[in-house]
């Protein structure tokens, strides 16, 4: 097991398209368990393989209050959504900051789980807001990227220059 590194804004490595996990083998059951090792010890709700620059579409999270409800999702997908909800949203790729997104309300969603079983729900609230932020990930797509060109130029300029100072590592 083993915490990866995430890729922090502006990095472009966050605006590659992931693409398909087409056999489920065990680099990628590894890299499911990594995903979550590295969410967790950066006290993250949910994290796309994006994130840590790895180009496959699969996103995991843990949206329960005790850390015990690991969720993993091979290529996640939206089939139906209805409403809109405001929700702040941060990310662990761009650390520090929260702001208020507009995304849908209610989703019907679809992945593979770690067997290759088909899975379907639907989901509102913070699973709703999650799915939807981590399946953006895969797409290139950040929560920053629903705010006005000066509010994210701000952001950008300040997660450089955080990024700039030399890491205090423990
Ligand atoms: C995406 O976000 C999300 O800035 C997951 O310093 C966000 O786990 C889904 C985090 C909101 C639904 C609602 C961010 C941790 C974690 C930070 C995260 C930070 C430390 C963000
Ligand atoms: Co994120």
């Amino acid at each position: 097991m083993t915490v990866l590194t995430v890729l922090h804004f502006p990095d472009p490595n966050l605006r590659k398209k992931a693409v398909a996990i087409e056999v489920i083998d065990a680099e990628v059951k590894i890299l499911a368990q990594d995903l979550l090792e590295t969410m967790y010890a950066e006290k993250g709700i949910g994290l796309a393989a994006t994130q840590a620059n790895v180009q496959r579409r699969l996103i995991v999270m843990d949206l329960s209050e005790e850390k015990n409800n690991p969720v993993i999702m091979i290529n996640p997908e939206i089939t139906a959504s209805e409403g809109t909800e405001e929700m702040q949203e941060g990310c662990l790729s761009v650390p520090g900051f929260y702001e208020t997104v507009q995304r849908s309300e209610k989703i019907n969603y679809h992945y593979l789980d770690l067997n290759g079983d088909h899975i379907s729900g639907t989901a509102d609230g913070l699973l709703a807001v999650c799915v939807q932020h981590e399946i953006d990930h895969l797409n290139g797509k950040l929560f920053i990227d629903y705010l006005s060109p000066l509010k994210r130029r701000i952001i950008q300029k300040k997660i450089l220059k955080q990024d700039k100072q030399p890491q205090q590592l423990l």
